[in-house]
């Protein structure tokens, strides 16, 4: 069906946002190898259903990463539970997921559910204050990708800028410390250029708010990490 370490390029679709049905249809169709279905603010099961009926209509495999229970629906393909390491709440690296999995463990599909090692970069993303997180240095994040790597055997580690362009240059040293895991990035990618430069380092680049906001330029971004790979 797909084969998640091949993948080299993420759309992430917040469902809380208005998104036309021929966009959606130019997204889905794009050549990402996979749309991701998350946001912070006010996600809904009502917002979440719809959004995923409309994705079904196409082939493109469909990930709801997980931010808040109450908007958990089957059928999706995948789950990714975001566990936040620079986090200064334990609840946001284990007290959610630990209740989660009390509370519905046992019908949880767990060949579908894939746990991401998330590094929160910036501070003025909303995440950022959402999970209570500590500002890392790159030192900091380069010994959380290789927790994530070594101590923990993460399937993703995932550094996120959401919001803002971040640092190439770590993303690099990162990716030097990441075999088995794999290395997402996400965060300020709005063109081919960014797309392009982050992707010489990810496994996968994942880009969410540019559809919003440059939809043409986006969509780009699918070219240019097949331009690299
Ligand atoms: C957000 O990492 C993703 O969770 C993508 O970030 O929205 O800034 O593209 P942007």
């Amino acid at each position: 069906m797909y084969n998640r370490k091949e993948w080299k390029h993420v759309f992430k679709l917040d469902p809380n946002k208005e998104i036309t049905d021929e966009k959606l249809t130019t997204i889905c169709e794009s050549g990402t190898d996979a749309i991701m279905v998350g946001g912070t603010d006010d996600v809904t099961l009502d917002g979440v259903l719809q959004l995923l009926s409309r994705i079904r209509r196409h082939s493109v495999p469909c990930i709801l990463e997980v931010s808040t229970m109450d908007a958990v629906t089957p059928g999706f393909d995948l789950y990714y539970i975001p566990m936040v390491l620079n986090s200064k709440d334990k609840k946001w690296m284990m007290d959610i997921q630990h209740q989660a999995v009390k509370d519905f463990g046992d019908m949880l599909p767990w060949e579908d559910v894939t746990a991401e090692g998330y590094c929160i970069m910036n501070p003025e993303a909303k995440a950022f204050s959402y999970a209570d997180c500590e500002l890392s240095s790159a030192e900091d994040a380069i010994a959380y990708a290789q927790m994530a790597e070594h101590l923990f055997h993460f399937p993703i580690f995932y550094l996120e800028y959401s919001g803002t362009y971040g640092d190439p240059v770590l993303v690099k040293q990162l990716k030097e410390q990441l075999n088995e895991t794999q290395l997402f990035y996400g965060g300020g990618i709005t063109n081919f250029a960014q797309a392009k430069e982050m992707a010489q380092y990810a496994d996968v680049i994942v880009v969410g708010n540019a559809l919003y906001d440059y939809f043409e330029q986006a969509i780009k971004t699918v070219a240019a990490v097949k331009e690299i790979n």
